[in-house]
């Protein structure tokens, strides 16, 4: 069965003024369906059809460059969507909140560490909060579209919280200020959202 691309669980327009409703349209209605159907043709007719998007990256050839630039920007731009919300957001709390201040500190010197990953991921790419096994959370970021499930490639772990750092994601709205955008990021951050994932991945 083919990857189908996941609708948002929110209108276009509903994260305002951090993300504006053109960006977010183009974001998932053309870049995100680009992703998703080029994905489909280079797995078509290969052992990899019909697998988890995980397995896939997991298991990874790191040669295969059409199934590293599609299958990571189908499961990050994924994952992205889940991890904002216009409402019913939370907060940071309870065992991620532990585990995040046992290794930045607090949250706001964990805002800082994101943001700077983020802020300096040179040219186009991701920055993420990533879960090893037994709970310890970790920052990382990743050129282009990869991601932390696949082989080798940086911090390892589940990611939980990932963010897009390619122009195409705030270019409109911020033109060259992505610290701005960075920084209204952490205004839509859905913590619940992200919270379940640790609880899942850890
Ligand atoms: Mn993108």
């Amino acid at each position: 069965m083919a990857f189908e691309l996941p609708k948002l669980g929110y209108a276009y327009d509903a994260l305002e003024p951090h993300m504006d409703a053109r960006t977010m349209e183009i974001h998932h209605s053309k870049h995100h369906q680009g992703y998703t159907n080029n994905l489909n043709n280079a797995i078509a007719g290969t052992d990899l059809e019909g697998k988890s998007i995980e397995d896939i990256l997991g298991n990874l050839d790191m040669n295969n460059g059409a199934v590293r630039n599609n299958g990571g920007g189908f499961y990050n731009h994924s994952l992205f969507w889940d991890v904002m919300n216009p409402e019913d957001r939370g907060y940071l709390s309870g065992d991620l909140k532990d585990a995040i201040e046992a290794e930045y500190g607090s949250k706001d010197e964990f805002i800082a560490a994101f943001s700077k990953a983020a802020a300096t991921r040179f040219g186009s790419g991701w920055a993420w909060l990533c879960v090893h096994k037994g709970g310890k959370v970790e920052i990382c970021s990743t050129p282009n579209q990869d991601n932390p499930l696949m082989p080798g490639v940086s911090c390892g772990g589940t990611p939980i919280l990932g963010l897009d750092v390619w122009e195409h994601a705030y270019y409109l709205n911020y033109q060259n200020r992505r610290p701005d955008y960075i920084s209204a990021f952490f205004n839509v951050i859905n913590w619940n959202e992200v919270e379940r994932r640790y609880a899942e991945a850890k």
